[in-house]
């Protein structure tokens, strides 16, 4: 319209790769994460940690340690007890302190928090506490957690805390007239995000005020600061939770990171206010950082007919959770938002166990408990496909659902907005086809045979996965109270927690962006550029982003489930649109004297409708300054797209998670297979990809790379293992093999753009893609590359000793 016309002039910059505006500062030193935050006088805690999966505490003594000159503090669970409280817990009844009490449940857990003026000096401190131990048998696995006498939380009467068995559809009719039914058994082995840089904190206690000031690298700090004042037992607006500008990666494992936050908290308060800071090393990382994620067992069942038509789909896995069933626990369900994939199946049993043992708490780590259903549910599907005998993508295609059926509502209420599964199929089938069946290529019939001579097999598999993304806080509010109580829910009731922005203009002309989330490496700093400089004509060095703290934020949900590209742009949009009507109605009061009618905002500056004056966008705000202040703190609550779609009625009112975007990708890895080492290696990864609209294309790819690699870790090599006696095995990245540099594949990659129709822009969440559907299709890879040994990928990480056993028996039989 003629009022506002920012949109139609001059440079787009959403849509286009721009650069990151982070990477310079990255790239050059420059990033400010948690070390670099080094107040004045700062002090530094360490942690005693136990040593031993499951004892009695029957002695802890600190006395060495305080006797020590350089000692400035010591801290046990006695001492948390009289004035403060434990931490908040998944489940109801599964008290944590922050330092153990009376019992140790997990190598690593911590036991002692001990402060000196350096880090040197009080881990050597740490080696002065003695702790005295009565051990008792470790619970391992889930076999001994669900067979076995001990318990790992005596009062709970159980090491099986959670089991839900959920039905959708006519299960029972669907297996019972089927004409065939598969089962598989898979294993998901531990895994999680191994951020580069780890969790830290520096917190202050202000004795004036009698309040915390909190820096952390903790995610979603708007969110979760409950999890850090409450153990506090101060209220929210006392406790100032602050994230630093750079964030060396979460992928959700920070989000619980809290015991860390409340011990340096309590720390500074008992030393009157000095600052203290802790930083975990890489091994308290592994071990003991309460960050480790899915371990599963599963059970599949796939009823299907002759033609391949799946009729029915009953899963169940136990879930290893750990010593803890921590803070968030919701992963068991998450799955239920894509729980068949892009198949089309009416009935759906789904059933699990969430399975203590005295191992580290599971956190959430990018995809949250999707990526291993995915992988059980593809494999059965293999394992369906052979049983018929038929081409597994011939099998997968005649079950995908058809792009007339979009939005299409899953028989878990859930939604996918849009997509064409079929055509994308066909096309990741088109392009291995051109690029590599033929003369000279990898799958080249002659190279393949060959190979084999050598002991080397080859294999491909196409696959089309969902990426559900954007989920509301109704799914935040199941965390918190009883699940049935939401059954009872109205539409009204459900409290979608919006995404908050605010900007204010300079005088000098800059635009300064506050989000009230925290960023993790995911260049949201560029994303609200682009958006802010087309919305308002600006150019994107005009705009400078900074983050608000906890105390001036409302409750956020945050950068988590793929949220931002779809919340924080309609958020930035929302408030820019505030803010060019109050720039127009400034220009047409303050500067021209004319009705509001009469002036159009357009390219960085108002000016009157027939072009005669304009005033730039730096004048507007320094006349703004000296009087009612409408371009400072425009803010805008963004409301969470859900709310707005009426297909959404049911879904918001049942208790399973509703993620309004379906992302999707289309892969075909292709793997070689080294019979005689069991090595696995993936000579080349062919994916397609739709996100929707992408918001900046580089930043899509650059997730999805990122996202491919941890899948790659998770197929072939990532594992937390522990022995039989409870004693973790990967404690260093000697141990935990991450993917490097060697083992990445080339990745062709395409993209498609098949819009959201839910959301502002177009956009789909993308930030979990790769690491949902690189795992399942790596696998269905090794399986289809083993089709003559009849060996399946069953087991992940399949690491070459796995892939090496299960050949030799097959050679056996
Ligand atoms: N984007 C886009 N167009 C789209 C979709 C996304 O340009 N259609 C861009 C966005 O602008 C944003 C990025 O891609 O810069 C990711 O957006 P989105 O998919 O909305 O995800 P979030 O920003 O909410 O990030 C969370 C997501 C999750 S759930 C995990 S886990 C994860 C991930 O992001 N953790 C990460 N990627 C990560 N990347 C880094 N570097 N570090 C992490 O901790």
């Amino acid at each position: 319209g003629v009022e506002d016309d920012a949109e139609s002039e001059g440079q787009s910059f959403v849509g286009s790769g721009l650069e990151r505006v982070e990477d310079h500062r990255i790239l050059t030193g420059e990033a400010e994460y948690i070390h670099d935050i080094a107040p004045e006088g700062a002090v530094h805690m360490a942690l005693a940690r136990s040593v031993h999966p499951h004892a009695e505490l029957v002695d802890v003594d600190t006395s060495a340690a305080e006797d020590h000159p350089d000692c400035l503090l010591t801290l046990t669970a006695d001492d948390l007890k009289d004035d403060y409280e434990p931490m908040p817990c998944g489940l109801e009844g599964f008290e944590e302190w922050s330092l153990a009490d009376d019992r140790v449940r997990f190598v690593g857990e911590p036991v002692v928090a001990v402060v000196a003026s350096d880090r040197y000096a009080a881990e050597d401190l740490v080696d002065l506490v003695e702790i005295e131990y009565e051990q008792l048998d470790p619970v391992t696995d889930v076999q001994e957690a669900t067979e076995g006498d001990t318990l790992v939380h005596e009062h709970a009467g159980t090491n099986v805390p959670d089991s839900e068995t959920l039905e959708f559809g006519a299960v029972d009719d669907a297996f019972e007239n089927a004409d065939n039914v598969v089962e598989t058994d898979c294993e998901w082995g531990r895994i999680s995000g191994v951020p580069l840089e780890t969790a830290g904190v520096v917190a202050q206690y202000d004795t004036d005020h009698d309040s915390f000031h909190i820096d952390s690298n903790i995610q979603l700090h708007t969110l979760v600061d409950d999890t850090v004042y409450e153990p506090l037992d101060y209220p929210p607006e006392k406790v100032n939770l602050e994230v630093p500008p750079d964030v060396g990666g979460s992928f959700g494992t920070k989000i619980a990171i809290h015991r860390y936050c409340t011990l340096s908290a309590i720390a500074s308060q008992q030393l009157d206010g000095t600052p203290v800071k802790f930083v975990e090393d890489r091994v308290e990382n592994l071990q003991g950082g309460d960050m480790h994620c899915s371990d599963r067992e599963y059970t599949v069942r796939l009823a299907f007919d002759d033609d391949g038509t799946i009729q029915g789909l009953d899963t169940y896995f136990a879930d290893d959770f750990g010593a803890f069933p921590h803070y968030p626990v919701n992963q068991v369900l998450k799955p239920l938002s894509a729980v068949t994939n892009a198949y089309d199946i009416d009935a759906v049993r789904y059933g699990y166990d969430l399975v203590l043992t005295n191992k580290t708490a599971q956190t959430a780590y990018r995809g949250f408990g999707v990526d291993p259903h995915l992988y059980a549910l593809e494999t059965a599907v293999d394992e369906a496909a052979r049983e018929l005998g038929i081409d597994p993508t011939d099998f997968r295609r005649v079950n995908l659902i058809q792009p007339d059926q979009m939005p299409y509502r899953l028989p878990t209420h859930n939604i996918y907005d849009s997509g064409d599964y079929p055509a994308a199929l066909d096309r990741i089938e088109e392009l291995v086809d051109e690029a590599e069946v033929c003369e000279g290529g990898l799958l080249d019939p002659d190279v393949v045979e060959a190979k084999r001579e050598e002991g080397k097999y080859r294999g491909v598999s196409y696959s089309v996965h969902i990426e559900p993304g954007v989920s509301g806080s109704d799914w935040t509010d199941r965390q918190r109270t009883e699940t049935d109580a939401l059954e009872e829910r109205e539409r009204e009731d459900v409290d979608e927690l919006p995404e908050h922005f605010r900007i204010q203009l300079e005088g000098d002309g800059t635009v300064r962006a506050f989000l009230a989330t925290d960023t993790s490496g995911q260049g949201h700093q560029t994303l609200v550029s682009q958006l802010l400089a087309d919305s308002l004509g600006v150019l994107p060095s005009d705009i400078e982003v900074d983050y608000l703290p906890s105390v001036e934020a409302p409750t956020e949900y945050g950068s988590a489930a793929s949220r931002m590209a779809v919340m924080l742009s309609g958020a930035t949009e929302g408030a820019a649109e505030k803010l060019r009507e109050n720039c127009r109605q400034l220009a047409a009061e303050e500067v021209f004297g004319c009705g509001v009618e009469d002036v159009a905002y357009r390219d960085g500056a108002v000016e009157r409708v027939d072009g005669s004056e304009r005033v730039p966008l730096a004048e507007l705000a320094d006349l703004d300054a000296g009087r009612n202040q409408r371009l400072t703190r425009v803010s805008y609550d963004y409301d969470h797209p859900a709310t707005k779609i009426d297909d959404f009625d049911e879904a918001l009112t049942s208790k399973y998670p509703v993620y309004p975007t379906a992302a999707f990708a289309a892969n075909a890895p292709i793997v070689e297979v080294d019979v005689t080492t069991g090595e696995v290696e993936i000579l080349k990864f062919y994916t397609l990809r739709d996100c929707g609209t992408m918001l900046n294309p580089t930043i899509v790819e650059g997730q999805a790379h990122g996202g491919i690699a941890q899948g790659v870790g998770a197929a072939l090599m990532e594992e937390f293992q522990y022995d039989g006696e409870g004693q973790p095995k990967a404690i260093t990245l000697f141990d935990y093999l991450l993917p490097s540099t060697k083992n990445m594949p080339d990745i062709e990659m395409e993209h498609t753009e098949t819009p959201s129709p839910f959301t502002e822009t177009g956009a789909k969440g993308t930030g979990e893609g790769g690491m949902l559907d690189a795992p399942a299709s790596v696998a269905s890879a090794i399986t289809a590359a083993l089709e003559d040994f009849d060996v399946v990928a069953d087991q992940i990480p399949m690491t070459p000793h796995r892939v090496r056993r299960r050949v030799r028996d097959a050679q056996a039989d």
